[in-house]
């Protein structure tokens, strides 16, 4: 006799089929279907968020760390448009995330039931791919077309929608009709098609050929050599040519900064002597990178003098920013490995010698005892490098990825393209659970950890020890930056008020400490280490730091602001 299944069990079938074993998620009406059949699959463990934007960052906090795909659940309407913020932070830092929405009956669609919204409509432009599943005969193959398509070339999110009728819908059970590969081989020949052969085969000769005559050529790495662990490949490249190597903010730890040919972050933010290299370069490899306008500044005034060769998995990249002299399309392991067959020994001297005469002291003006940097290196050396450290979005995530001094390859996991606040907590989550047993800091401001510091009641409940550090200043920092120096100091809603942090963890029952010292830091950060459960270190900081240098939007590479400009004291 055949198996007779619920749409609801097939969902759980494919799910533990695909290795699934964490589900981030929160119940409603039109996704009981699948949470009454839940029990039945105790491989698929769910975690019950706070909040569905959780759920989302969670599960791309996961899929980062380790490379699988991450899943969220939320039933229709309300829930599925919490996951909205969380699938486009996926979409734009290409994770794979699988997110399975309920939906109103078939028999409702389209007539403003009770919860009812186009959740396929909604994330059409903030997704790899999203469907609606109109029949259970259907639902195995779309499920794992879902994360075929999540995982297969340039990964990103996809949206499964699933009207609760078809989860309650029964089927004879013979394992599902197709496997997937239909979309993997519809992928394939796109694929094959954008990175024709002859062109990549002559891309890689000529940009040899640069990479042998250039006389100040430098490396840009970017998220795509994380995605391809071509660490290594990345390294012996840098190491036989001698070329300085760039990280974005998402290539963070895809080369360590303890290496001597890492130069540095480039852009709005990057180190002086970085942006410096980029303008006078006459050769940039970027790698696995979209040139992102926080990258490069006014484009029209980019690297004026460099020739630039990209490589790139996703051929729709290539020169959607900025004009590419080389286009390679391809896996950036596969493309590294190759040049690094062609490219002879050489070395740069004269060149790093150049860079080095840009190199200035640190400008950063910090007038209170405990700065940024400190405290980064204290939970840098509390933690003895192992940590993997979630940022949030604002001036703390740009302290974090100017000054931790990262080793460990994809350690640094943060919300580059869609500058998510919020993202850090539910995200370490996500984290916590692909990498069980090494430490896992979120490191937010005070603004973003109030937006999803509910979160905190989730790792209780589910044993997820993540060591959260808010960066204290009284203000939505990064604004009121901006504020002081483009706006006459005109703090415009940006002051912040918040509760008594330590006294939250109090209440929520975990460990709370207040860093208000330099000299305290360590003690804080050691006890929280050691507390078996999640802990929170609150770090009063000097409320009108600045983050040092800074290109203004719109501004070229060539014009930072390196201290307290004049604006800064008018009114
Ligand atoms: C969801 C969301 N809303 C608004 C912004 C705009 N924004 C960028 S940085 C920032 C301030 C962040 O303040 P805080 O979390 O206190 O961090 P700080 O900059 O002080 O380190 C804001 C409001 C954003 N990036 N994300």
């Amino acid at each position: 006799m055949p198996e007779v299944l619920t749409g609801a069990q097939v969902l759980c079938r494919v799910l533990r089929e695909k290795g699934v074993d964490v589900v981030f998620g929160y119940p409603g009406g039109a996704i009981m279907p699948f949470y009454h059949a839940l029990p039945e699959f105790p491989e698929l463990r769910h975690v019950l968020v706070r909040h569905e934007q959780a759920a989302a960052h969670a599960a791309d906090g996961y899929a980062r760390a380790c490379g699988r795909a991450g899943v969220c659940v939320a039933t229709s309407g309300p829930g599925a448009t919490n996951l909205v913020t969380g699938l486009a932070t996926a979409q734009m830092d290409s994770s794979p995330v699988v997110a399975i929405t309920g939906q109103v009956p078939r028999s409702m669609i389209g007539r403003d039931a009770f919860q009812e919204t186009d959740i396929i409509g909604i994330t059409l432009p903030i997704t790899k791919h999203s469907v609606l599943v109109q029949d259970i005969s259907e639902l195995a193959e779309r499920t794992r077309e879902a994360f075929d398509i999540a995982l297969e070339g340039r990964p990103g999110p996809v949206l499964i929608d699933v009207p609760k009728d078809v989860q309650n819908q029964k089927m004879e059970w013979d394992g599902g009709t197709a496997d997937g590969r239909r979309v993997a081989e519809r992928n394939d020949a796109f694929r094959r098609s954008a990175s024709r052969p002859e062109s990549r085969e002559e891309g890689l000769r000529r940009a040899v050929a640069l990479m042998a005559s250039a006389e100040r050529p430098l490396l840009m790495v970017g998220h795509g050599v994380i995605l391809a662990n071509a660490y290594e490949e990345v390294r012996a490249l840098a190491e036989r040519t001698g070329v300085p190597v760039i990280t974005t903010l998402l290539g963070i730890s895809a080369f360590s900064e303890a290496h001597p040919l890492h130069l540095g972050m480039p852009g709005m933010h990057g180190e002086v002597h970085v942006n410096r290299a980029i303008q006078h370069a006459d050769l940039i490899v970027g790698i696995g990178l979209r040139f992102d306008d926080r990258v490069t500044g006014n484009t029209a005034a980019f690297a004026p003098r460099a020739r630039i060769v990209h490589i790139d998995l996703d051929p729709s990249e290539i020169g959607k920013n900025v004009p590419a002299e080389i286009a390679i399309v391809g896996d950036a392991r596969e493309m590294v490995v190759a040049l690094l067959q062609a490219v002879k020994p050489r070395r740069c001297d004269a060149w790093w010698e150049e860079i080095n005469g840009y190199r200035r002291q640190r400008s950063e003006a910090y007038h209170g005892g405990l700065s940024p940097e400190f405290i980064l290196g204290t939970i840098h050396d509390v933690t003895g490098g192992r940590a993997t450290i979630v940022s949030d979005v604002g001036q703390h995530q740009m302290w974090v990825a100017k000054h931790y001094p990262y080793r460990t390859p994809n350690t640094h996991i943060t919300s580059g393209g869609l500058g998510t606040m919020g993202f850090a907590v539910p995200a370490a989550i996500g984290v916590q659970f692909a990498r069980p047993g090494t430490p896992v800091w979120a490191i937010s401001g005070d603004g973003g950890f109030q937006m999803n510091m509910q979160e905190i009641a989730t790792m209780i409940q589910e044993g997820i020890p993540v060591k959260m550090a808010v960066f204290n200043n009284g203000y939505l920092g990064m604004v009121r930056q901006w504020q002081q120096f483009f706006h006459g100091r005109r703090y415009s809603a940006t002051p912040i008020w918040s509760p008594d942090f330590v006294r939250l963890a109090e209440a929520y029952g975990i460990a709370g400490f207040r860093v208000e010292h330099a000299r305290q830091a360590e003690e804080a950060v050691s006890r929280a280490m050691k507390d078996p459960g999640p802990a929170l270190v609150e770090f009063m900081i000097e409320q009108e730091a600045n983050v040092f240098p800074m290109i203004p939007p719109g501004a070229s590479l060539s014009e930072p602001i390196e201290g307290e400009p004049a604006s800064a004291r008018v009114g």
